[in-house]
């Protein structure tokens, strides 16, 4: 059911295909709070998809550094109580109020999906996180499930090419066909070989040994980019812009963090920046009563998404909000007016705060396969991405892909989802993933 809603879904451009959150109708429109200085944009009521032009592979290999995630504090902040709206929502209660940088890691996991908001008493304690190994087998199962038929594609070929073979020049070269074809892209697969040519060439070679291999090989991609995102709370708000291509995840990943946060004890926010598509204001807006968090609708349809964020986060800062996710628009009519609004928004917030946005979190969707490569090239163009989340991996046969990035782009990859449940959503490890891409306990 979850892989039919996924693939009715995923490559969705028509309100026909307009995402929502499953099972819990949707409210009518939010009300509209006295907006502050907005400068109001014309823009179309509803836009075409936005969908980078395809180009050809293997991508160059671009590492940059990390950026965004360890920024200095800047000088104090400006005033920003004339900017701030009067509050339309009271802010959910919350247990307590972590100080420390806090990372999804440190999160205990939520004892049950998104049915239902779960408000905890205003004393209340974050809930204590399970035993260790409890909730990574548990997450472990999930994510080797998830990634099933990856996994299939990667080791019935690896099983086909190598039960008892000797490791010579015409079994690395179709070794190194099977990673390609397995989403691993061209760079790590040619490094992959490498490694196997290193160490194992012309040996006899089982190939419950090749995949314990590349499990091996393939977590050594991963592990430089393997890192949680860290909110820091002194921030006040760590302001998080969430982007990506239309039907990627963002707004559910926006729900699954903020109620992590919320279970973690942070005060959460919530900004619906696509605010051309009412329904993409609605759904966000149920998510945050879902989640308890505050939630910052445009003050009308097709209102400045750059308005919006500077008034949510005056707003956010005069409430003591921990974090502020801000949602984006997936598509516009063209790559250069997402760039547009994309880099407006940054321009303006900064004007409350001139240290963030302090992550920017691009959302891929893993069934996207090689496209997802593209999709990391044109926002970083646009935007100075902190950070990757790879979503619906349950859904696709192409989680290979997470290597390639790895590989190509070498920018930190947060989180990773294998479904639709805040729980689904986990800090990305390298040696889990690869052993689970593999099929190995
Ligand atoms: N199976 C599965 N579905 C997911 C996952 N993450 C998100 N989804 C689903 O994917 C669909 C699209 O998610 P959204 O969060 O609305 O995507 P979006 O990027 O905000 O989309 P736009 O607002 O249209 O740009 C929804 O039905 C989600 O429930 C995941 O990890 N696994
Ligand atoms: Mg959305």
């Amino acid at each position: 059911m979850v892989l039919k809603s996924l693939f009715s879904r995923f490559r969705g451009g028509d309100a026909a295909q307009e995402p929502r959150p499953p099972e819990l109708p949707i409210p009518g429109p939010p009300e509209a709070p006295p907006s502050g200085p907005e400068t109001p944009e014309p823009g179309p009521a509803e836009t075409p998809p936005f969908i980078p032009e395809p180009t050809p592979e293997p991508f160059p290999i671009e590492i940059p550094p990390p950026t965004g995630l360890a920024r200095a504090d800047g000088p104090a902040r400006a005033a920003i109580a004339e900017a701030a709206s009067p509050a339309a929502f009271q802010p959910a209660p919350v247990p307590t109020r972590a100080e420390a940088p806090l990372t999804v890691a440190q999160v205990p996991a939520p004892p049950v999906g998104m049915q239902a908001p779960q408000r905890p008493p205003a004393d209340a304690q974050p809930a204590p996180a399970p035993p260790e190994n409890e909730g990574r087998q548990g997450w472990f199962s999930r994510l080797k499930a998830g990634l099933a038929r990856s996994t299939a594609k990667l080791t019935d070929s690896v099983t086909a090419l190598f039960t008892k073979r000797k490791l010579d020049d015409e079994a690395l070269e179709e070794l190194e066909e099977t990673l390609i074809a397995a989403d691993l892209g061209v760079a790590a697969s040619r490094r992959i070989v490498e490694g196997f040519r290193r160490t194992r060439f012309g040996k006899e070679v089982t190939d419950e040994e090749v995949k314990a291999t590349l499990a091996e090989e393939i977590a050594a991609i991963l592990a430089p980019v393997a890192q949680p995102m860290t909110i820091e709370p002194a921030r006040a708000p760590h302001v998080v812009l969430v982007v990506g291509v239309n039907g990627t995840g963002k707004t559910t990943t926006i729900a699954k963090l903020g109620r992590q946060y919320r279970d973690a004890g942070l005060k959460a926010g919530f900004v619906a920046g696509d605010t051309f598509r009412a329904a993409a204001v609605e759904q966000l807006q149920v998510w945050a009563e879902r989640t308890g968090a505050r939630f910052f609708p445009p003050a009308k349809p097709g209102a400045d998404a750059a308005g919006l964020a500077f008034d949510a986060l005056g707003t956010a800062r005069a409430e003591g909000l921990d974090v502020l996710l801000v949602d984006t628009a997936g598509r516009l009519h063209n790559k250069s007016a997402l760039m547009e609004e994309l880099r407006k928004v940054i321009r303006v917030i900064r004007r409350v705060d001139e240290t963030a946005p302090h992550s920017v979190l691009l959302v891929l969707d893993a069934t996207t396969g090689q496209n997802a490569l593209q999709q990391v090239k044109v926002f970083k163009e646009m935007v100075d991405v902190s950070g990757l989340a790879v979503t619906k991996l349950d859904g696709s046969a192409k989680g290979g892909v997470v290597v390639a990035l790895a590989q190509e782009f070498g920018l930190p990859v947060h989180v990773v989802g294998v479904g639709e449940k805040a729980e689904d959503l986990r800090p990305f490890e390298a040696r889990d993933f690869a052993r689970g891409l593999l099929g190995l306990d």
